[in-house]
């Protein structure tokens, strides 16, 4: 039995050998008026036999994105910039509201809910993965 699982993880891995780090559930918040700023989310799993990093984000839609993250501090939400993302083997990271998220500035046009946009992440070892991001409705 043991060595059969074994075997099934070798397997999976090998399977996944081209895809070590996949990105999912990729969107960003819809624009909100002629506010040229808003957030990307994702989550990013490493599913290599080795450490990687997401060093920074970019996208055609806009002129800066950095990687920041919502922290609480004596009651009072802020925002500070996170210098990149540490990702062990099997490691996933979810970027989701009120946590690490892409700031998105500098956009070149309002975001409307169902357009898609694509995002380019640069990892430190996977170099460049690029997905599309769906531009979701403020609720
Ligand atoms: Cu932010």
């Amino acid at each position: 039995m043991k060595a059969l699982l074994l075997f099934l993880v070798l397997f999976s891995n090998a399977a996944f050998a081209a895809d070590t780090i996949v990105v999912s559930d990729a969107w960003l918040r819809a624009s909100l008026g002629k506010v040229p700023t808003t957030a990307a989310y994702f989550k990013v799993e490493n599913r290599g036999a080795a450490p990687d990093k997401l060093l920074s984000i970019s996208t055609t839609a806009a002129g800066m994105a950095h990687l920041h993250e919502s922290v609480e501090t004596n009651g009072v939400a802020q925002m500070r910039p996170v210098p990149s993302i540490e990702l062990k083997p099997g490691q996933s990271v979810v970027l989701a509201p009120g946590g690490l998220h892409v700031m998105v500035m500098n956009l070149k046009a309002p975001l409307i809910a169902g357009e898609k946009v694509p995002l380019v992440l640069r990892f430190e070892k996977a170099g460049e993965v690029k997905v599309e991001a769906e531009v979701r409705g403020l609720k």
